[in-house]
């Protein structure tokens, strides 16, 4: 856990720079949380993409708390940041290890979003974490709009030793899903995870093809996808957000990946994602290599993203 909590710091540096570099330039030395002080403060936060409900309510924990016990530091300031933060990202039902107890067999993942956010990426490094766990992995290359995003995912699946199934150019996107379902389940393979193209909300026909892949999927095997995840690129900051609200509408998203988080001061926007969507964020991607996917959990994410000592 030590290696996965150091690459979800490392990760999230740049983000918590902004977070903590306001705070502690606002807070040191001062003896009293001054209503100027906690203007201040809200406005750095909110440039933070922590979102306005989530920066009000830490106001409001602020001025009620800590005001009444005459405490003001920056390490007070920070720790009831932390738990109003925590509480906001901790999902009613916990995300699952990723390898642990597969519904189906195959265990079947639709992966969607908006272009470049990042889902053949993610794919890649989620075939490698299955396979490291010991499961038998197929991706299907169902984004036939471009050559060169069959021959990304196939690259991508030879990195993590998964198999692939992949047509042409311009082949129908549910056929392919449905090709690749038939070999895993021929194959006897443990997952399937299962790329599309990117697309944005507002293409009807794009989104149509998203639910023919899905009616396909099901009419194969009772139950698949058991998951569809809506990869999010955390760079885009609120943008990501209105993705997240508008996709969900659209699509049944089961679980959120947020990617990028690396490259980003950005990765703040989380926190308005896990309030005002319900769908628990389940992964985040910290990287362009293989191992850089990691559980999401809300209580090690907080202390990465405040830099606490954890428990
Ligand atoms: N730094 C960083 N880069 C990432 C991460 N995830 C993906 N990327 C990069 O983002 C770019 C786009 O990633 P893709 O996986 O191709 O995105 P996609 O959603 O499949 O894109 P389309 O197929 O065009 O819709 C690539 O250059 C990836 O290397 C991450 O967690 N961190
Ligand atoms: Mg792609």
């Amino acid at each position: 856990m030590a290696h996965l909590r150091s690459r979800v710091a490392l990760g999230l540096a740049r983000t918590r720079d902004l977070l903590l570099t306001d705070v502690t330039d606002l807070f040191s030395g001062k003896t009293a949380l001054t209503d100027d002080l906690l203007d201040e403060l809200e406005d750095r936060l909110l440039e933070a993409d922590l979102g306005v409900d989530t920066v009000m309510e830490i106001r409001d924990h602020l001025q009620n708390d800590l005001r009444a016990k005459k405490a003001s530091g920056p390490d007070e300031v920070i720790a009831a940041m932390a738990e109003v933060i925590e509480r906001i990202l901790t999902p009613g039902v916990p995300p699952k290890e990723i390898g642990a107890d597969l519904d189906g067999r195959p265990h079947v993942v639709l992966f969607v979003g908006v272009n470049g956010s990042g889902k053949t990426t993610t794919i890649g490094k989620l075939a490698h974490a299955y396979r490291s766990a010991g499961k038998k992995v197929i991706v299907a290359a169902a984004d036939t709009y471009r050559a060169a995003a069959v021959d990304q995912l196939v690259v991508w699946a030879e990195r993590a030793g998964a198999e692939c199934v992949r047509s042409h150019e311009g082949a129908d996107a549910a056929s392919v899903a449905w090709d690749a379902l038939d070999a895993a389940i021929a194959r006897e393979m443990d997952v399937l995870l299962v790329d599309t193209a990117g697309r944005l909300h507002t293409h009807r026909g794009l989104m149509g093809e998203l639910e023919k892949i899905k009616r396909v999927l099901a009419g194969r095997l009772e139950g698949a996808p058991h998951e569809t995840l809506l990869v999010l690129d955390a760079t885009t900051g609120q943008n990501a957000l209105v993705q997240g609200e508008e996709f969900s509408k659209s699509v049944d998203v089961t679980g959120l990946i947020l990617t990028k988080l690396d490259g980003t001061a950005r990765g703040g926007v989380i926190v308005p994602l896990a309030r005002k969507l319900d769908i628990p964020v389940q992964m985040v991607g910290v990287g362009e290599d293989l191992e850089s996917l990691m559980p999401f959990d809300a209580h090690e994410f907080t202390a990465a993203l405040l830099k606490q000592e954890t428990a």
